[in-house]
């Protein structure tokens, strides 16, 4: 079988790589030429435990090569970008443009699904382009939609142990796409019709939006009424059926803060709890930054100096190197923005360096400051001791006090 992967980026890749090493022959095409030559070298150009010598093994028995545009094949896969095109609206130009590049090569008994994360109705419409151009393809290939769920930094395992949710255009598409994954997937494969399947993705990464929200409220009350959030949360989840989550300084990434807005767009009426919950986490960062600058100043006018404050963590979420809609990012901004980057100590102990940010270790930092903001609850942040002496404002749970 031959399988072309349209997007050889962190989710286009590493599918690409693992159903070749599971025997399909796999042309993976992307519009970026430094991705399809570091490719075809078996050069890995994204960050991910184990892939690389998996590359490379694929790339040198011949079963993945890269390409800038797609060729025949059996079947079809869509893993391109579904970003924004302001004012929250999803922009599926990548998707279109994509189904495009592939619809000359469609012939009967074709397989195509779509993996990129897109609002609700986009498989049909993708149906329609491709009859509206091949007619004569009605009733005769198949499509369908199965998003992704893996975590990066976990991908290799995840693509494979994951259950999957495949939804088709009819029975028939539904059935095909399952018996493609079925030869890599351990996982289950639940059948279902492709809007569920696109609403699904959907709902696992808003649901997840909403429960954070709720964890951020609790914090600003928590904070106004002066009990410890940590420990309120912490004696709620002994209750056998509640399971909150963790407060922070927002939510960043490329997928929980973004895919709600997929929904909100399309069903403004309807979707109420899930905007608020966008809201909640967006204030929350907000929030935080005013925080930190409300602090500096009872700093300076008691002690008639301005303070040294150590920002600490970058990054959208603990222990990884990822900076991408990071609120951590959003509040130094912001904190900087307003003193004139006076004393203002910027750690990230996961990346090197950083073109706007000069970075500080973070002992140093910490030994040094005066204020210290703690916003990604990173392992090595939690080596460093409580101290008396300092103002400590703990946003993500470091010290749980
Ligand atoms: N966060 C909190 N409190 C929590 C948990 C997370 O504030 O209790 C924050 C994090 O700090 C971060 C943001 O939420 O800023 C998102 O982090 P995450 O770990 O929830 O999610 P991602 O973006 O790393 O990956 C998610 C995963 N989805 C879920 O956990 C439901 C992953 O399985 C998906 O494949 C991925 O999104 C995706 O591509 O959709």
């Amino acid at each position: 079988m031959k399988a072309c992967f349209m997007g050889l980026g962190y989710i286009g890749l590493p599918t690409a790589i693992i159903a070749a090493k599971h025997g399909i022959q796999i042309t993976g095409v992307d519009i970026n030429p430094q991705v399809v030559n570091m490719t075809n070298q078996g050069k890995l150009h994204i960050v991910e435990p184990g892939m690389q010598e998996l590359l490379q093994g694929v790339v040198s028995s011949g079963m993945l090569k890269a390409s800038a545009v797609p060729e025949t094949c059996d079947a079809y896969f869509i893993v391109v970008p579904t970003p924004f095109k302001g004012n929250h609206e999803p922009d599926i130009s990548y998707v279109e443009s994509a189904t495009k590049a592939v619809i000359p090569f469609l012939k009967k008994g074709d397989l195509y699904v779509i993996e990129s994360t897109s609002p609700v109705g986009t498989t049909n419409k993708m149906a329609s382009l491709i009859y509206d151009q091949r007619p004569e393809l009605k009733g005769k290939i198949y499509i369908a939609y199965c998003p992704e769920r893996v975590l990066p930094g976990n991908v290799i395992y995840e693509l494979v142990h994951n259950d999957r949710v495949i939804g088709g255009i009819d029975e028939e598409s539904t059935e095909k796409a399952m018996e493609f994954y079925r030869q890599f997937v351990k996982g289950k494969l639940h059948g279902t019709n492709c809007k569920t399947a696109e609403m699904c993705k959907l709902t696992e990464n808003s649901s997840r939006d909403v429960q954070i929200a709720f964890a951020n409220e609790l914090s600003l009350i928590c904070d106004k009424a002066g009990i410890n959030v940590w420990e309120l949360i912490n004696l709620a989840n002994k209750h056998p059926r509640v399971n909150i989550l963790q407060p922070g300084c927002g939510v960043g990434g490329h997928c929980i803060a973004v895919d709600p807005y997929f929904i909100t767009a399309d069903f403004p009426m309807e979707s109420k709890l899930i905007a608020q919950a966008r809201e909640i986490n967006n204030y929350k960062s907000f929030w935080c930054a005013e925080k930190v600058q409300n602090e500096m100043l009872k700093f300076e006018l008691s002690h008639h100096r301005k303070p040294c404050v150590a920002m600490m963590g970058l990054a959208f979420k603990p222990n990884i190197d990822d900076l991408r809609e990071s609120p951590a990012k959003y509040i130094v901004t912001k904190v900087m923005q307003s003193c004139n980057n006076a004393n203002i100590l910027v750690v990230e102990p996961n990346i090197e360096s950083h073109n706007v940010f000069k970075l500080t270790d973070y002992k140093e930092a910490y030994n040094k400051a005066d204020i210290v903001v703690m916003l990604v609850a990173h392992d090595s942040f939690k080596t460093l001791p409580y101290s008396d002496n300092k103002v400590i404002l703990d946003f993500c749970g470091i010290y749980k006090r």
